[in-house]
């Protein structure tokens, strides 16, 4: 199939809060390459996106900051717009699901299928608070985990013991909100009986997209293995688009049914304004003609492998993905990234604590990007790629060639001359970096493709250092300016190959070789710049970056995991309740233990060992040695010096790294798990005896 353009769509972003790095480079960052690329090879490209309003998680923000819904959606696509305009995303459109052609078209989307029988409509039995008249979804109910009977599970899973659940599984359910407790109650709603296209689903993505990548693949092979059920595309919720169906009161669409028509609906909203810019909506959508693109994460794969397909078939007139780049996450310092827990770099706060450095973090998201496995975000890696890849090699080569044309040649574009079998080979080399870096490209290999522009500047740099400019200009002239011109030539090529990648450095590096449009064709010539013409103002394309800001940074993350771990603690020490009562035995079972009192002498860390702990212990009796397990409760083991502690004197002699422990110290658990030597206020002989 030839197609005419392609269609480009970015997951839209919920409104929520933020966006971070994880998102960037799961999602934005991948698409905003892919779309320079293809725009700068002369194609017809439409980029969409916009922010995901509706559904649970903005209503329940609204409630605890005790403003309106529309306030917070209104705050956090005012500042994920305008943060991904200053990074340089280039979408054609970021709109908003609560904008009205979206809230129309949606409506309308579902009011087709719902009037050509498409759905099924089932009345279901649903969690109710009678006090505030309200079903409740799953993330709003809460109760006691069956498993490990943590009183705050909440209806889809238990953070505590990390069991996924369904809300009948909850013993007591109630309201996470209001605290009341639940009904059950019935209501009806609509299904998108995914059952139904099972069929067409497993030939549509599992023969004919053998193509797509390995994970979105196999999700996609998992879920219709496991049998697709009919999916719910309405809630009882007041967020939303109402579903436009008589007698549905109180009743809105699905939100993972809203959003994905968003899509379509900015695209219109876009074609509609400017139609001579853009042509029709429906050319970007029912023309088979184009190919249509979904750049999304890995929670978003079934949504948009499966059921946006089925809702696309099941109107008929629209055409089908034909590729869904979905990556892994990007962790944090080695943790998962997390909103609520403020576990991110937010990309706002990225751009005013680092202006000007768009590229730095686009070069480090793409070259960490998670195409095939999860991967870590770390800011000594941050500084190191920017010091050691974008400083030492990109910019070193650039400001070389430029600053060495300026001392030589006035700053004009010296005359190639003669060419050498040497510059022939270095060019050879950098003209076949467009092919492979074309190939990568295609397949959606964009660390890869990074590197492989990365290689140009190297290519730049080892002709510079084999060639020596600077030392020939004492002699030889014509040389000279041979290895200076194609410098230069292989700079321009860099500003080419580095666009899709770092599009404010090539504009930058355009503006310093005083070039004026180029393209994608051009890469590989080495007659970008012809001699005489006048470079422009030479200034560095990157700059170091020292270790201050960097800890600036590193101290914010200490303190983030300082206060969470602080609230983790206080509400362990809320849903605390003590173990049950060990099975009844006997005063003679107890006898048996024999439990003295002795002082800490001496207490330290056991080397090798992270876990144990070494006691010399005074037991009135000679004194002995005791190791116990409590190390990673006593950072500061000596602040147990001294102090007199129970312990158990008849256990048989063990030996544990090495070393023979004469009994045990007695500790109990605290609520947050970490264990407490207990000790005797009131001074007792050592040896005392204790029962
Ligand atoms: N807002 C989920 C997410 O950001 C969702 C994507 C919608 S794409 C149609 O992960
Ligand atoms: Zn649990």
């Amino acid at each position: 199939m030839e197609y005419k353009r392609t269609l480009i769509t970015a997951a839209l972003p919920y409104a929520n809060g933020p966006v971070h790095i994880g998102h960037l480079a799961g999602v934005y960052v991948p698409a905003d390459i892919y779309a320079r690329y293809l725009r700068l090879k002369g194609q017809q490209v439409l980029f969409v996106c916009g922010s995901d309003e509706h559904g649970v998680p903005v209503t329940i923000r609204a409630r605890k900051e005790g403003i309106t819904t529309q306030q917070v959606v209104d705050r956090y696509h005012g500042i994920i717009k305008q943060a991904f305009a200053d990074f340089g995303i280039s979408f054609d459109i970021y709109s908003r699901t609560t904008s009205a052609v979206h809230h129309q078209f949606a409506s309308d989307y579902f009011r087709k299928l719902y009037d050509e029988g498409k759905f099924v409509e089932q009345t279901t039995e649903q969690f109710y608070d009678p006090e505030t008249g309200h079903f409740l979804t799953d993330r709003n109910i809460r109760g006691e985990c069956p498993h490990c009977h943590n009183l705050g599970a909440y209806g889809d899973q238990c953070e505590k013991c990390g069991s996924t659940l369904s809300p009948e599984e909850l013993i007591n359910p109630y309201n996470a909100e209001t605290g009341n407790p639940l009904v059950k109650k019935p209501t009806s709603h609509w299904y998108l009986p995914l059952d139904q296209y099972q069929q067409w689903l497993e030939h549509w993505i599992l023969d004919e997209h053998k193509e797509w990548r390995p994970n979105v693949y196999g999700q996609c092979k998992s879920w219709l293995d496991g049998g697709l059920r009919p999916r719910a595309v309405t809630r009882d919720l007041d967020w939303g688009i109402p579903v436009p169906v008589e007698g549905a009161e109180g009743k809105v669409l699905y939100v993972w049914f809203d959003a994905p028509i968003g899509y379509i609906s900015n695209t219109k909203e876009l074609c509609d304004a400017q139609p001579d810019k853009y042509g029709t909506w429906q050319m970007w959508w029912k023309d088979q003609a184009t190919r249509l693109i979904h750049f999304i994460g890995k929670d978003n794969i079934v949504f948009h492998c499966i059921v946006f397909p089925a809702m696309l078939k099941a109107d008929g007139s629209y055409i089908l993905p034909d590729n869904v780049p979905s990556n892994e996450f990007l962790n944090l310092e080695g943790d998962k990234i997390s909103t609520s827990r403020n576990w991110a770099v937010w990309l706002n706060e990225y751009l005013d604590d680092f202006p000007g450095k768009q590229d730095v973090l686009r070069y480090v998201l793409t070259a960490n990007a998670p195409e095939t496995k999860d991967n870590d975000f770390t800011w000594a890696d941050f500084q190191a790629r920017n010091n050691n890849e974008l400083v030492a090699i990109y910019g070193n080569f650039i400001n070389r060639a430029l600053v060495l044309t300026g001392k030589y040649f006035d700053g004009k574009v010296p005359a190639q001359g003669v060419l050498t079998d040497y510059d022939r080979q270095t060019i050879d080399e950098f003209c076949n970096v467009k092919g492979e870096l074309e190939k990568l490209l295609n397949d959606f290999r964009f660390r890869d493709a990074q590197k492989e522009a990365m290689n140009l500047a190297r290519i730049g740099n080892k002709y510079l250092a084999d060639t020596e400019p600077w030392k020939l200009a004492k002699t030889d002239m014509p040389r000279t300016a041979t290895i200076l011109n194609l410098s230069l030539q292989i700079a321009a090529n860099l500003a080419i190959a580095f666009e899709p990648f770092l599009p404010f450095s090539s504009a930058k590096l355009r503006d310093m070789l005083g070039l004026e449009a180029f393209s994608w064709e051009n890469l590989g010539s080495t007659g970008l710049l012809t001699e005489g013409h006048s470079l422009g103002e030479v200034s560095l394309l990157f700059e170091k970056i020292d270790d201050a800001p960097v800890q600036a940074q590193l101290d914010r993350l200490a303190r983030i995991k300082a206060e969470n771990e602080a609230e983790a603690k206080a509400e362990a020490l809320k849903n605390w309740q003590p173990v049950p009562v060990k099975t009844p035995t006997t005063i003679d079972d107890f006898d048996k233990v024999d439990i003295r009192v002795g002082t800490v002498m001496e207490c330290g860390p056991v080397k090798k060992s992270d876990r144990l702990l070494l006691f010399r212990i005074d037991d009135g009796m000679g004194g002995r040695t005791i190791l116990s397990g409590i190390a990673q409760s006593y950072p500061d083991p000596s602040v147990l010096v001294g102090k007199q502690v129970l312990f158990v004197a008849n256990f048989p002699p063990r030996k544990m790294m090495g070393l023979e422990s004469q009994g045990m110290i007695l500790s109990a658990v605290d609520a947050d798990g970490k264990l407490v030597v207990t000790t005797v206020t009131s001074p007792v002989r050592n040896g005392a005896q204790v029962g």
